[in-house]
């Protein structure tokens, strides 16, 4: 069996952790990973969402935190601080410090970051395949109004210095329109038996991997079944600030809003949190098979539960 997923960070790479668990032992699992996050610091390219997949999956990951690895020391920040040089408000540790060192080496040295991740990831043994959702650059930036003024902040910005405390007018990924699916990307979703949106954000993880040319109609074409688990539960992201960026698109925070949004000619299938049992009416109208199942990841039994919910969706709508 085949399965794509297309992830972020933390919920997708949680997700990850699940469906390797629930997946038939021969399956073989290709996640196209969300780079609209990176951002260039130091002359360093940092990839958080890649990073996190890699990390949790290869057991580095910070269980706390979410992102950053475990063990984690700060004295490179320190020591720039010290210097003067920033930006503060943004945690690299000592030992993601060597990730971003490793990737920026190769990248200037001339490989695609599709290969530079895979190099990575021989390190950490995913157990997945990590492909970049495309190898030309794309950030995401974000429409605010600061001090009375309009201006476009880079996502990392929005999300960690201003913890999206202020509305977001407009979510863009800048340099997508622009960019190609890296290799391996449109041929695993066209081999694909089943395609996951795990629950990450619908606007800036999976929203921006579909925003790469050629990737929403390689999965609308597929002709397989494509299944959702609802990173909303009772009307509120279940971690994070996904309802800022939701606004922004004009779609409430509401797990059959999401469904809606990404809509019956993308989704065959929808999860949502039995508590939110009383919308399963509302998305199937909208031509979304839809169940109601426990979608909190509090543990890995729970989380393999729900991967074993969405592929038990997926052959029903097949
Ligand atoms: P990010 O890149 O680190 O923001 O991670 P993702 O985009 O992959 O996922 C973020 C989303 O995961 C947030 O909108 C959360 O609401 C959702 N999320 C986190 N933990 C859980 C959980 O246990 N259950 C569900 N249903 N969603 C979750
Ligand atoms: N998230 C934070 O909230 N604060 C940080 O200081 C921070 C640093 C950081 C460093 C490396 C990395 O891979 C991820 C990091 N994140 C941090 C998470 C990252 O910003 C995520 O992209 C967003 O939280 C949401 O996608
Ligand atoms: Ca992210």
């Amino acid at each position: 069996m085949r399965i794509v997923v297309l992830a972020g960070g933390i919920g997708g790479a949680r997700f990850l952790r699940g469906l390797k668990q629930a997946a038939p032992d021969d399956a073989v699992i290709t996640v196209i990973g969300n780079t609209g996050d990176d951002i260039h610091l130091f002359g360093l390219k940092v990839c958080p969402d890649l990073d996190t997949v890699m990390y949790t999956l290869g057991g580095g990951i910070n269980e706390e935190q979410g992102w950053g690895r475990t063990d984690e020391t700060y004295l490179v920040k320190e020591e720039l601080a010290a210097y003067g040089v920033g930006p503060e408000w943004f945690g690299l540790g000592d030992r993601d410090f060597a990730t971003h060192i490793v990737r920026t080496q190769m990248l200037d040295a001339g490989y695609p970051l599709s290969a530079v991740t895979e190099a990575l990831c021989e390190r950490w043994k995913p157990g997945v395949r990590l492909i970049p959702m495309s190898d030309d650059r794309i950030e995401t930036h974000v429409a605010v109004t600061l001090d009375g003024e309009r201006r476009a902040v880079h996502f990392q910005e929005y999300w960690v210095k201003l913890r999206a405390s202020v509305d977001a007018h407009a979510v863009v990924p800048v340099g997508a329109e622009q960019a190609k699916p890296a290799p391996g990307v449109l041929e695993a979703i066209a081999e694909a038996d089943v395609i996951l949106f795990p629950p990450s954000n619908p606007v800036v993880s999976v929203g921006t991997i579909l925003a790469v040319p050629g990737i929403r109609e390689a999965i609308a074409e597929a002709g397989v079944p494509v299944v959702g688990l609802s990173p909303i539960v009772g009307d509120a992201p279940v971690r994070g600030m996904a309802d800022k960026v939701l606004a922004a698109v004009g779609v409430d925070s509401t797990a059959a809003a999401v469904a809606e949004h990404y809509g019956s000619g993308l989704l065959d299938g929808w999860l949502v949190d039995t508590v939110d049992a009383g919308t399963v009416e509302r998305v199937e109208a909208a031509g979304i098979r839809c169940r109601a199942v426990p979608l909190m990841m509090s543990d890995l039994d729970a989380t393999t539960q729900m991967a074993r919910e969405a592929l038990t969706l997926a052959e029903e709508v097949r």
